[in-house]
């Protein structure tokens, strides 16, 4: 019986994940690298920061040491908060407002499990900073995604357990995360195409479909 929706942030409910590939590209370019992809890209999605890092670093023979590499990921995160700054309400599509709006009038407990640390700004800036029953995120975790963490501490925060909550994920890293903690994983956008989704969707509408079964 599903009481409790749990959902990713980025490339879920609103697409930053467009805006954090721009600023990791920034930064390959600043470190001369000129052959970072959008598939690249897909692999820093879930995952933090600093992993999301050695996926750019893979294009370069340089080494750096812990404190470059925390250097490095600051600078990323400089230009990411820059472009968070012109998101607002239309960064969050009228589809996903109108299904969580259908989803909280349906009674279910809705909540955050994103790797992200930007997490609250975000959520302020499209005009959800209080709707959610709880948020977990990068600033409450210690590992990151595919460790179910996140998720395990959402599920909590909600007082339920893991079996009666759908995860909503775009990423393979949350599907994976999702599974080993227990809960019903659903994959969208590039993870509809993952085999480990226990549920695939191709519009998140489609989460109504699941609920009411
Ligand atoms: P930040 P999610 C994740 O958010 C992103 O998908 C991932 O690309 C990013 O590296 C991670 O957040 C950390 O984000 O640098 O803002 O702390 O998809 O788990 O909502
Ligand atoms: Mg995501």
């Amino acid at each position: 019986m599903i009481k409790g929706i749990i959902f990713d942030l980025d490339g879920v409910i609103t697409s930053t994940d467009e805006l954090h590939y721009e600023a990791w590209q920034a930064l390959a370019l600043k470190l001369g690298i000129t052959n970072f992809t959008k598939e690249d890209n897909l692999r820093q999605r879930g995952v933090s920061r600093l992993e999301s890092l050695e996926v750019v670093l893979e294009k370069t023979t340089n080494k750096y040491s812990a404190e470059e590499k925390i250097a490095l990921a600051d600078y990323k995160n400089e230009i990411y908060k820059k472009l968070l700054e012109k998101m607002d309400s239309s960064y969050l599509s009228k589809e996903v407002k109108e299904t969580l709006e259908e989803l909280k009038k349906q009674g279910y407990k809705l909540a955050i499990g994103s790797s992200s640390k930007n997490t609250k700004t975000i959520l302020n800036k499209i005009g959800l900073g209080n709707f959610f029953d709880a948020i977990s995120d990068g600033n409450n975790i210690t590992k990151s995604k595919p460790d179910p963490e996140v998720f395990i501490k959402a599920a909590e925060m909600l007082n339920l357990n893991p079996s009666n909550c759908l995860v909503i994920e775009d990423a393979n890293s949350g599907i994976d995360a999702a599974n080993s903690g227990n809960f019903i994983s659903v994959g969208i956008g590039p993870a509809s195409n993952y085999l480990k989704a226990k549920i695939k969707i191709k519009s998140f509408k489609d989460i109504l479909n699941i609920v009411n079964e």
